[in-house]
């Protein structure tokens, strides 16, 4: 497949290092695709489901102890420790080389080592990068064929470059105990041992488009970002990008596939999504910030998405899927997962396999559940209803607007504007979150995760945010203008305040607004909030008070606010870039 000297070399030690039995290419092909999965069904790595309702889809299941992200198993050998910063894990590089080394010693004995190349941006664009992927799983693989661009072309772009990310997986004995997930940012390298699951081994996904890719932008001047790219198409049929950090399972799939409600529907309002979990950004010629989805589909959180919640990602589920960690309904080899309807399935296995009992089915209590809280669909982004025409063309889109958010039942309204880009830099690096089902540990703790890149910060984190504060003195007045929201405001019984979803566009509209001057708003110490009059409430079943309830900026929780970002802030010591002390000094001062 190629000639390419640090590619032949580094297959050649890592062949010695895992000993297949066979070595096979993946290529990308219709008939290759369907051998492997095959392999899959006759192994029970794959469960066939039912063709004609869900052609060339299939089940897995992973390892009960193997769900999810596991932060604590993930580190940044970076040489210098110093590098990594006070929010990632770090071991010098030599000691984890070898400890890796001697863990996958031999782990591929009596299995085939798949290579996979592949492209993260549409193959041959100038935003593209290239990574191989070796592998143990056929399930890793037929997941990598939906997410990334795999194809020989791949090997051509490359050429004799060495500018490619070496990914090594095993899934040796999937032991939790040996679990690790490394990044070595300098030597564009990433080991994944001891797991099979999504983030922990599509190693093209958290570990390269957003770990090493961050350190690369940061060393190149460009940026890779935990966020959705949507296009916003106004009744004229101007199309304006928006981007999005939100945390883990905190909507951005969601808010990428929106549909309007009715109202703007029929004025011609309309989403596209360009991606729904990564976004590499450059400055563009023009001096605009264009972003491009490294990405070829969608490894979505299955709770919750229904017809109504996400018609675009259920449909982009009806063909070519896999299906991770969802119930299974025997009746009709079909999937299911809590929120897809309310009807729970009768002779359905659990997401373990085990039969599963409806009647002891307790929405508060997750073991209850047929499917896992972090069970997951891999889609392919071309099934996508509303999938944007640049979603191929990896020129990148303009954006106009970047927007942070994360899930806060109280302190964060449900929108508002900083007040320039160093403030939008400030919003977004004390950024905090209630966690969730997407990594392993506690859920529903609220914990600082800046632009939603706690876990994936391939760097020192105060780095990382002068470089964001350098990216704006390079974009001058052509930068994005910075917003923040909060779809998760409840009241004191724990309903959430504001509908969410769909009625999200009635915000998007504001924030777009703001960016062409047409929007007023109230100045209030943490930014601009809209004028309650402002956010459009057409056919909504809500009260003005609840609005304006959701929109204020009450003094005494943003004062205690103030005291715990101190208190993160502390971690990054004199490495915080002053600006950011000097907004927080403001934004104390201006709640007084
Ligand atoms: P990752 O793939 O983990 O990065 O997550 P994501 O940010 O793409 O999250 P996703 O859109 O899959 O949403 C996760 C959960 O949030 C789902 O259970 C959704 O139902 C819920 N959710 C999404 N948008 C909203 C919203 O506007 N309001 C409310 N209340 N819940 C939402
Ligand atoms: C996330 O956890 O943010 C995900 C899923 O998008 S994973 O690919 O597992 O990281
Ligand atoms: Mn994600």
């Amino acid at each position: 497949m190629t000639k390419n000297p640090t590619v032949l070399k580094w297959l050649k030690d890592m062949e010695e290092l895992l000993t297949p039995d066979k070595v096979v290419w993946i290529d990308g092909s219709a008939e290759q695709t369907e051998e492997l999965r095959k392999l899959a069904c006759e192994t029970g790595e794959l469960i066939k489901l039912n063709q004609e309702l869900l052609p060339d889809c299939y089940l897995h299941r992973t390892k009960q102890n193997d769900v999810a992200r596991v932060e604590d198993r993930t580190f940044i050998c970076s040489r210098e420790k110093e590098n990594a910063g006070p929010t990632n894990n770090w071991c010098d590089p030599k000691e984890m080389y070898k400890k890796l080394y001697d863990i996958a010693r031999g782990s591929y004995k009596g299995k085939t080592m798949y290579i996979i190349p592949y492209s993260m941006g549409p193959i041959g664009s100038p935003l593209a990068k290239i990574g191989i992927e070796v592998t143990d799983s056929v399930y890793v693989v037929l997941n990598m064929l939906i997410m990334t661009r795999v194809s020989p072309k791949v090997m051509e772009v490359l050429g004799d470059s060495d500018d490619w990310v070496r990914c090594l997986h095993s899934r040796c004995d999937i032991d939790p105990e040996k679990r690790y997930i490394c990044q070595f940012p300098e030597d564009n390298t990433i080991i994944s041992v001891n797991s099979g699951y999504g983030g922990n081994v599509l190693l093209g996904k958290k570990c390269f488009a957003l770990r090493i890719a961050s350190y690369q932008g940061w060393k190149e001047g460009w940026m890779a970002e935990h966020m959705l790219i949507l296009g916003l198409e106004n009744p004229k049929g101007e199309v304006k990008y928006i981007a999005a950090a939100f945390p883990s399972a905190c909507g951005k799939t969601n808010l990428a596939m929106l549909i309007p409600p009715e109202y703007l529907r029929k004025k011609g309002y309309k989403i596209w999504t360009v991606g729904d979990d990564i976004s590499w950004m450059r400055i563009g010629p023009d001096g605009r910030l264009y972003a491009i989805n490294p990405e070829n589909g969608f490894f979505g959180v299955a709770p919750g998405t229904n017809e109504k919640s996400n018609f675009n990602a259920l449909a982009s589920t009806k063909k070519g899927t896999i299906f991770t960690n969802v119930a299974h309904c025997k009746n009709d080899n079909t999937v299911w997962w809590e929120g897809l309807n309310k009807d729970l399935p009768e002779n359905a296995d659990d997401w373990t396999g085990k039969p599963w009992d409806p009647a002891k089915f307790n929405k508060a209590d997750k073991s209850t559940c047929a499917a896992h809280p972090n069970s997951r669909f891999t889609a392919p982004a071309e099934n996508c209803p509303c999938i944007s025409e640049e979603f191929d063309k990896g020129a990148g889109v303009p954006i106009s607007a970047i927007v942070f958010g994360g899930r806060r039942a109280k302190c964060t309204p449900l929108v508002y504007q900083s007040k320039d880009w160093k403030n939008g830099v400030f919003i977004g690096s004390a950024m905090a979150s209630e966690t969730t089902a997407a990594a392993a540990g506690a859920v529903g703790v609220v914990r600082r995760d800046p632009m939603a890149m706690l876990p994936f910060c391939g760097y020192h984190m105060a780095d990382y945010f002068q470089h964001w504060l350098d990216m704006g003195e390079k974009l001058g007045d052509k930068a994005p203008k910075i917003f923040n929201v909060n779809w998760f405001r409840t009241d004191d019984d724990g309903n959430f305040l504001w509908p969410g979803f769909g009625d999200n566009m009635r915000v998007l509209n504001w924030i777009i607004d703001r960016c062409e001057g047409k929007a007023d708003a109230t100045e209030t110490a943490i930014g601009y909030v809209p004028k309650p009059e402002d956010i459009d409430l057409t056919d909504l079943d809500m009260d003005m008070d609840t609005l304006k309830s959701i929109l204020t900026v009450d003094k005494d929780v943003w004062a205690k606010e103030c005291a715990e970002i101190e208190e993160h802030y502390k971690k990054f010591g004199d490495k915080l870039p002053a600006e950011l002390k000097k907004q927080l000094e403001t934004l104390k001062e201006a709640i007084k």
